[in-house]
């Protein structure tokens, strides 16, 4: 049995369309969940949206259609991004879908078999933007005076019937979690953050709502909906198969989110886990924010960049690539069209694809398009040898601790030493003089290339594949077992082509 692995990102509120923080998380997500398939383990991987709340009944009454009517609408939008970027979900799950309802109801009673809900009147703030309670000490004022929730949201005065969950019984457990799984929230900053929250103390949550009707309904409790994050966060145990055995792939090995939902993700969710007896996940990791040129982008700031817009201008890949690895993963980074073309231009086009161009359209006019004999090593091989030998175990690791665009850093300093051999090494110069030496550089080059291939492959699937057919690697043998096997010499290569075109300015 190979080992599973099971991923999920966030789900998505359909209430617009997706912008590029959403491809953005969906494309990490996908990085890691194409670099464990690589690896050989049994991946699952959600991805969705979350279609219950306010915000979804209150946007949808303005544009005059029902809830349902906007989410059938806008997760077709979603859907379409992630099929759009090569997003390799197993399941794109919809709150509405039936089985999530059976999800919700059987965790609802889990929780309440445990007598952690109890019936109550909630009194308190509440920020629709945000679908979340805040208590009156964490409110900031706004520019007129108005109170406004810590991420800068409008919040409302509720006062109605509700069921809560006693998250307050939750705390020592939560900290003590905390304290035994280091890596359970990541990266470290947000870890902090969470464990200062639940140090200073955890009220109950309000868990059902009877304002509206949009949401799934409470078991035996009439007029009461779950508050949508109840429901949203079980998402992830409905796509394991929960409540029937979800023990092919529960607990989740990492949960990733954006960092404004680490609170929802670290501090409920284990605690309804807790409480309904199931294992909790195994890693939080919330991602920073995407900023357009160092601004926060927002539906209602209007300064939404369609990513579907951006792949068909840069290529899938090239925006994949350029987000994976100008953002420093689970750090805020910023865009603009300069560093898309400038970062994509120098490390695809410049050093990856210069590496392939060369040693490929070398090997097809002076070797016969077969691959060359690799003979023996000399101080110059035996140097880009130590440099693999340093640098592959340093991408594993990167990737291993969700350091993204660390990894994609490894791979791409790889192509960088392959550039400088073949340039030190001059095959050209050797046709005449040395043959056979010329055709052991180039071998050293192409399986170099393929290498490096691999290692991107999670990154720009499509790109890497087409290097990895032009190096003859056949298709079952890309997973990170083949790494250290080499070229097979002789083996006949297709006519090169060009796999990362320059990006105009
Ligand atoms: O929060 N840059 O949905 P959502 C990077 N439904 N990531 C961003 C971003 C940006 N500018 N803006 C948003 C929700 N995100 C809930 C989640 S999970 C059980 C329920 C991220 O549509 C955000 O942090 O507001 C979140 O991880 C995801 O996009 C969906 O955000």
């Amino acid at each position: 049995m190979t080992e599973s692995f099971y991923i999920t990102t966030a789900i998505s509120y359909p209430n617009g369309r997706p912008h590029i923080g959403h491809a953005y998380e969906a494309i990490a997500t996908d990085v890691i969940a194409r670099y464990q398939r690589q690896l050989g383990r049994t991946v699952r991987f959600l991805t969705g949206t979350d279609e219950h709340g306010l915000k979804m009944a209150q946007t949808a009454r303005g544009r005059g259609l029902t809830a349902r009517q906007l989410a059938d609408e806008m997760s077709s939008y979603f859907k379409a991004m992630d099929d759009k970027l090569s997003i390799s979900y197993d399941r794109f799950i919809r709150t509405t879908d039936a089985d999530h309802y059976a999800a919700s109801q059987a965790i609802w009673q889990a929780m309440a078999a445990n007598g952690d809900l109890y019936l109550d009147r909630y009194e308190g703030w509440y920020s629709v933007r945000d679908e979340a309670f805040y208590d009156e000490k964490e409110l900031v004022a706004g520019e007129d005076g108005a109170r406004l929730s810590p991420q800068g949201t409008p919040v409302e005065w509720t006062v109605e019937e509700s069921w809560f969950f006693r998250l307050s019984a939750y705390q020592d457990r939560l900290l003590a979690h905390y304290e035994a799984n280091p890596d359970f929230v990541g990266p470290d900053g947000r870890r902090n953050e969470v464990v200062s929250f639940v140090r200073g103390g955890l009220a109950d949550l309000s868990v059902s709502r009877t304002s509206f009707d949009w949401g799934v309904p409470v078991p035996g409790s009439p007029g009461h909906v779950m508050y949508v994050w109840v429901d949203a966060l079980t998402n992830y145990l409905t796509g394991a198969g929960y409540p029937g055995d979800a023990s092919a792939w529960w607990p989740a090995d990492v949960h990733i989110i954006g960092k404004d939902i680490v609170r929802f993700h670290a501090v409920y969710w284990p605690a309804f886990l807790m409480s309904a007896g199931l294992p909790l996940p195994k890693r939080v990791f919330g991602h920073g924010f995407l900023l357009n040129r160092g601004e926060k982008m927002s539906k209602s700031v209007g300064n939404v960049v369609d990513p579907i817009e951006m792949a068909e201008i840069y290529g899938v890949d090239a925006l994949r690539y350029f987000l994976l690895r100008e953002v420093s993963f689970g750090q805020d980074g910023s865009y603009s069209h300069e560093a898309i073309v400038t970062r994509v231009n120098a490390d695809l086009a410049n050093n990856v694809g210069n590496l392939a161009q060369r040693s490929l359209s070398m090997i097809a006019k002076n070797c016969d398009g077969l691959v060359p004999a690799p003979g023996p090593d000399s101080d110059a091989d035996a140097a880009l040898a130590a440099q693999f030998a340093d640098l592959v175990p340093a991408y594993h690791g990167a990737m291993a601790d969700l350091a993204l665009h660390r990894a994609a850093e490894h791979a791409l300093a790889l192509a960088s030493h392959l550039n400088n051999y073949v340039a030190s090494e001059q095959p050209w110069a050797l046709k005449k003089t040395d043959p056979a030496r010329m055709g052991g550089v180039l071998y050293r080059a192409a399986d170099g290339l393929r290498r490096v291939a691999l290692m991107l492959r999670p990154f720009i699937p499509a790109s890497a594949d087409r290097l990895l057919d032009q190096l003859g690697v056949a298709t079952d043998a890309r997973s990170f077992a083949t790494l250290d096997t080499g070229l097979a010499p002789g083996n006949a290569l297709p006519p090169p082509e060009g796999v990362f075109p320059r990006l105009d300015i």
